[in-house]
């Protein structure tokens, strides 16, 4: 069983070495209620899976001097990087990076540090156990987390909000970027979208095909304006206009 890491990378010269570090660290090893693997069963009836995981990074386009980094993090076995001509955002750069994964269950990992790769085997054991094949990390389920603006927790509520209204379900956290997926829901949902318009698109296609998403707390610590957080309330109509399209048409 393999974990393909998807790493959306755009100027991100401080943390990417960091994240990447990070991800290579968590040592995924899941006690799993489940007689398939043909592990040795322990006292408990469960049985011990690990889980490989490969790293694949996507360069959009930086020109902050990230690229000069890179190599020396593809250098590493279980990495992998890929770079796009010109910057195309952050839904091309995750599209690329679906088309390369070797993994059976992906994941998205932003290249800033305001998620927790220690996370990872919560998200998985869902998809594992045969639950669901798709889990979203939820920073409003009651995990630790840095407290956010007001202002960012209401737009991300409202986007939440409109997608359970489109959609009839009850998410509490849309935006996440914590978003992991078989590979089986990734060849089928053929996503289009290049910039911020990725989580809604990836939503809405997931809803619409009558999946079930699974939803697990997960720490965040947001970063700040001033250590380049980047975006703003415009980008919230963006994924509110897609979370509609996507409603009415596919
Ligand atoms: N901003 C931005 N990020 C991109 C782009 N292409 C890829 N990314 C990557 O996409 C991920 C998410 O971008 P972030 O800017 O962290 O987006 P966010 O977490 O929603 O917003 P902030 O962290 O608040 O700025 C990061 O790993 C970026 O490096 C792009 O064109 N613009
Ligand atoms: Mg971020």
């Amino acid at each position: 069983m393999k974990l393909s890491v998807l790493i959306p990378c755009y100027n991100e010269i401080e943390t990417i070495r960091e994240i990447v570090g990070r991800v290579r660290a968590v040592d995924i090893r899941l006690r799993v209620r489940d007689g398939k693997f043909k592990l040795p069963l322990l006292p408990d009836g469960t049985v011990e899976l690990t889980v490989d995981k490969e790293v694949v990074i996507v360069d959009d386009g930086s020109t902050d001097g990230t690229r000069d980094v890179l190599p020396e993090l593809a250098a590493l076995p279980d990495v992998f990087v890929y770079y796009h001509e010109r910057n195309m955002g952050k839904g091309a750069a995750v599209r690329t990076a679906i088309e390369k994964a070797a993994g059976d269950i992906m994941l998205v990992q932003d290249a800033d540090l305001e998620y927790d790769p220690r996370d990872y085997p919560a998200l998985l054991q869902p998809i594992i156990e045969g639950r669901s094949q798709v889990v979203y990390g939820s920073r409003f389920l009651g995990g630790p987390r840095k407290t956010m603006f007001f202002s960012h927790m209401l737009g991300n509520q409202a986007l939440t909000l409109f997608t359970n209204i489109l959609f009839d379900t009850i998410l509490s956290d849309m935006e996440t970027c914590y978003k992991m997926f078989t590979r089986a829901v990734a060849e089928q949902l053929r996503l289009k979208s290049h910039g911020w318009g990725f989580d809604p698109e990836i939503t809405a296609k997931i809803l619409k095909r009558g999946y079930r998403i699974y939803e697990v707390p997960i720490s965040y610590n947001g970063r700040e304006y001033n250590e380049g957080k980047k975006i703003s309330w415009r980008d919230g109509l963006t994924v509110m206009w897609t979370l509609l399209k996507y409603r009415l048409i596919e």
